[in-house]
């Protein structure tokens, strides 16, 4: 893999690239912004940059130029709390922290933008949850980013004609790698919206001849019942030319919604921070409801037992955990060698912590997760471990137990089970996690018990809290 990694900003010209609000950036006005910053940020290939993924119109460029140079992006949550925003700062060293809407758009005509070769060396650092612990930083190079868009390009006829329709944050993999750097990658364009609103995506897919939406599936849940409801957002959905869903698993009721109210289908992928996408229904198949597909081209995948010994079956029955190898698979977690070894082995298999099974074609169909310490909820991934310690920060929280209930809307949702020992509100403790976190991995629902259920080695269980 050779080359950079957006080729249409070595030769820029008038197409459009870059969508937001009423701005509109074509190649050469993009390459022009991004070396005016470029100028103005005077860092070096490899040097770590943090940026605040604020919805507004430079976070797009100034996450664009990154890449583009070889400057290493740490995407923030413009939304993150004051003990993550510390823990990730310290924890990633960024040289530099950008907020975008400090910076002036500017187009600098002169010379060409400096474009780093796609290789080995690092050009994300992405910041996700495990089980326990705060976010580790995900470590993503050039060359990860460039097999996995060039295989999904692959999968879905994704093209230069193409304009990929979101409103998901740019913080995260969905957002930023398929969304952005995808767009760029393939020389089409990207619109981006500022916040989720049904009747505004609606109405951007209005606007390009060729869309690709891209959507997490509380998203389509949503925009389920908004087409159930309005047949002009129904029109619109269904002149998608590909609708995909990702980040938590699409239910089949969810899928059957859509194609009765809008006459289409819904493709699935399925992927991690760590591994970016590793499986998708392809274009030419069509929807198969239920399945994330096979894995895509040059992703090896096998399913393993407790024991991490692979299982053969494809009789869409057995279930395994889910094992990934291929270009796709990160450098590891940033300073953490141990847990960087955890879930990659000596044979560059990464474990993924998912249970599935495979049918007879290689498609593979997602049924649940080794632990109950990870949570899906709208499509963000949460550590029950890292809500738990925010609410017992509280002085009134005795012990508390953090689990994912199942939800229409999110997936899951986010609860917490507390033994209080004072006077304390659920308000207080919701609030709580949301300003030391982030508002997304506050608790939808506090419980107050008078004790945990825990097995004889002291242990909580989990499953009991949410056996009805
Ligand atoms: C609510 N808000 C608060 C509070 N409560 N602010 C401060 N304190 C509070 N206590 C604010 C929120 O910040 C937000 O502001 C607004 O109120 C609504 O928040 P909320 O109810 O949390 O939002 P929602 O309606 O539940 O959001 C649903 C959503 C969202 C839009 C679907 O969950 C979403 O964007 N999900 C995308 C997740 C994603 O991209 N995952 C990809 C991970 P405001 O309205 O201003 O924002 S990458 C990955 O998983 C892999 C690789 C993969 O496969 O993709
Ligand atoms: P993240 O660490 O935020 O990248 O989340 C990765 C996790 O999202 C995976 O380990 C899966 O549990 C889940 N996931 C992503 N896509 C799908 C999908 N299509 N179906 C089921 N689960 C998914």
């Amino acid at each position: 893999m050779s080359g950079p990694l957006f080729s249409r900003l070595a030769a820029p010209d008038d197409r459009p690239a870059l969508r937001f609000g009423r701005d509109v950036l074509t190649y050469r006005q993009l390459a022009r912004a991004c070396r005016a910053y470029l100028a103005g940020l005077g860092a070096s290939p490899g040097e770590r940059v943090a940026v605040w993924t604020h919805p507004c119109a430079m976070t797009p460029v100034v996450l664009a130029a990154h890449a583009a140079a070889g400057i290493v992006s740490v995407p923030l949550d413009p939304k993150l709390g004051d003990a993550a925003r510390a823990h990730v700062l310290a924890d990633a060293a960024p040289a530099r922290v950008i907020d975008p809407r400090a910076l002036e758009p500017a187009l600098d005509p002169s010379g060409a933008l400096p474009l780093a070769e796609v290789g080995e060396a690092p050009l994300l650092v992405l910041y996700t949850s495990g089980t326990t612990g705060p976010p580790k930083g995900a470590v993503i190079s050039g060359k990860n980013v460039a097999f996995d868009l060039d295989a999904l390009a692959a999968a879905w006829e994704w093209s230069a004609l193409d304009t990929v329709v979101h409103a998901l944050p740019l913080f995260h993999v969905h957002g930023l790698v398929l969304g952005l750097y995808g767009a760029l990658r393939a020389g089409g364009a990207l619109h981006w919206l500022e916040r989720f609103e049904p009747a505004r995506l609606a109405r951007a897919l209005g606007e390009d001849a060729s869309t690709l939406l891209f959507s997490v599936p509380t998203m389509v849940h949503r925009l389920a019942t908004e087409a159930e409801e309005d047949v002009e957002i129904a029109r619109a959905l269904g002149a998608a030319r590909l609708w995909i869903s990702g980040s938590a698993g699409l239910p089949v009721r969810e899928h059957r919604r859509v194609e009765a109210a809008t006459g289409r289908g819904i493709l699935e992928r399925y992927g991690l921070t760590e591994t970016l996408i590793d499986c998708a229904v392809r274009a030419t198949d069509g929807p198969r409801p239920g399945s994330v597909g096979r894995p895509l081209d040059g992703v090896a995948l096998r399913l393993v037992d407790d024991e991490r010994r692979p299982l053969d079956a494809r009789d869409d029955v057995t279930i395994g955990e889910v094992a990934i190898r291929g270009d796709n698979v990160f450098c590891g977690y940033l300073g953490r060698p141990g847990a960087t070894a955890e879930v990659l082995d000596a044979d560059g298999w990464f474990y993924t912590g998912d249970l599935a099974t495979r049918a007879a074609d290689g498609a593979i169909r997602i049924v649940g997760r080794r632990s109950t310490d990870l949570i899906k909820t709208g499509g963000y991934k949460v550590g029950a471990g890292e809500v738990e310690a925010a609410l017992l920060e509280d002085p009134a929280v005795a012990e508390v137990a953090v689990v994912g209930a199942p939800d229409d809307d999110l997936g899951e949702r986010i609860v917490a089970f507390v033994v209080a020992r004072g006077e304390v509100a659920a308000e207080a403790l919701v609030e709580r996690v949301a300003s030391s976190l982030t508002p997304h991995k506050r608790p939808r629902e506090v419980r107050f018990v008078d004790a945990l259920p825990k097995n004889a080695m002291g242990k909580v269980q989990k499953r009991r809290l949410l056996a009805p």
